[in-house]
């Protein structure tokens, strides 16, 4: 049984066994919820990004695909980086935005993570429109098949915070 929690702040701040970064295929590092990750984080974690890409990732990471490295400087013991779609309004995404969700709990059952804690993915520069990203968030991680004890989805501000309640209820 996964329980699923909601906290509204800083995901950098948080103690969990893994921390779900909102990354791009480049895995290199960006804006948002990835910079502030990479900055609280510190230089190792780019440092093993670096070192995916020179390896299993040479293309990057594709949209919808997770993968793990350290946490660096965070209170957590892996970091897994996973790229949800950019919004579109002429194709459905949908199961792209799910396939974050439970491949990133895919990586958490590998690693033996119990505790995970997620942004809500996508819906930053990526666009993705607030309600429908939550109802996915929260419908995919109900049903997913996985070891991870509690699921912390930790949303930046109220409105975010507000819609993930709404879909939780
Ligand atoms: N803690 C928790 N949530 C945060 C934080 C934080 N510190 N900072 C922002 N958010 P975004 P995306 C929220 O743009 O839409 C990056 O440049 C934010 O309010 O971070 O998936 C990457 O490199 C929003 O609700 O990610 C990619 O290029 C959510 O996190 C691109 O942005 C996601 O916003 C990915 O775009």
């Amino acid at each position: 049984m996964t329980t699923i929690e909601l906290v509204q702040g800083d995901i950098t701040r948080e103690s969990v066994d893994a921390i779900v970064n909102a990354a791009n295929s480049s895995l290199l590092g960006g804006g948002g919820v990835d910079g502030a990750i990479h900055r609280r984080g510190g230089p190792a974690i780019l440092e093993e990004c670096r070192k995916l890409r020179a390896s299993q990732y040479g293309k990057g990471l594709r949209t919808g695909q997770a993968v793990a490295t350290t946490a660096g400087d965070l209170d957590a013991r892996w970091v897994i980086h996973t790229v949800g779609p950019v919004f579109s309004a002429t194709e459905d995404r949908s199961a792209l935005l799910a396939s974050c969700y439970r491949e990133s709990l895919r990586v958490a059952d590998e690693l033996g993570a119990r505790t995970v804690a997620f942004p809500a993915i996508s819906t930053g520069v990526y666009r993705y429109p607030l309600e429908d990203a939550a109802r996915i968030a929260v419908d995919t991680v109900r049903a997913a098949r996985t070891d991870v004890e509690e699921v912390r989805f930790v949303l930046f501000d109220e409105r975010a915070y507000e819609t993930f309640a709404r879909q939780l209820r």
